[in-house]
């Protein structure tokens, strides 16, 4: 195992733990991340150094009614997961939970980034409470680590980015997808075109 080039952390940095929930992370949920367990220990560790630098740690958690544009049997792309209150929907139960939670995805709506959800059927797109619990706390920089990769970490890294955080990913503390082979690495090469560290 390598290890992280590491991030300083202070007071006006936030680490962002991207939906380390059962079903991506658990290799019995219904949208199983290849590895995604795997991410636990070093996401865990990167909490614990977060804290003890007296950074803030928030956590997203996608968290879908059962019915839902989003999931296949009601026309979207994906199986049924992260069910609001189901045990797919729980974090994974080794994570350290240590600070707030922010859901998305809990009125139908797609919820890839942390920052906004948006309607699949109109469009429109909403904010989460993310960006302002961030400015509440005056945050500059944000890290980001988590499940999935070509997915709610990439959304979350390019819309941090785009509202004007500086954006640093952990890439050994993500894990991807891959519908299609390749796309985490296509994923990895977004999110550092859109100006995002990526480190180890
Ligand atoms: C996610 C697919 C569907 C994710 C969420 O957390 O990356 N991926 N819903
Ligand atoms: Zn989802």
């Amino acid at each position: 195992m390598t290890s992280h080039t590491t991030v300083d952390y202070n007071r006006t940095t936030a680490l962002v733990v991207v939906d380390v929930q059962n079903d991506f992370a658990d290799p019995n949920g219904s949208l199983y991340v290849d590895g995604g367990e795997d991410v636990v220990r070093v996401v865990n560790t990167e909490i614990a150094r977060a804290r003890n630098a007296g950074a803030y740690v928030v956590y997203t958690a996608d968290w879908h009614p059962e019915t839902t544009p989003h999931f296949a049997r009601d026309g979207g792309i994906w199986p049924v997961h992260c069910v609001g209150d189901s045990w797919g929907a729980a974090f994974h139960p080794n994570l350290i939970v240590d600070g707030p939670v922010v859901r998305k995805g809990t009125a139908g709506e797609d919820g890839y980034s942390g920052f906004s959800v948006r309607d699949p059927e109109t469009g429109e797109v909403s904010p989460t409470g993310l960006a302002s619990q961030l400015d509440r706390w005056g945050i500059k920089a944000i890290v980001v680590c988590g499940l999935a990769t070509d997915y709610c970490v990439k959304a979350t890294a390019l819309d941090g980015a785009t509202a004007g955080y500086d954006v640093t990913v952990l890439t050994d503390a993500i894990r991807a997808v891959n519908l299609e082979s390749g796309d985490g690495d296509q994923a990895l090469a977004e999110m550092a075109d859109a100006g995002c560290l990526l480190t180890e």
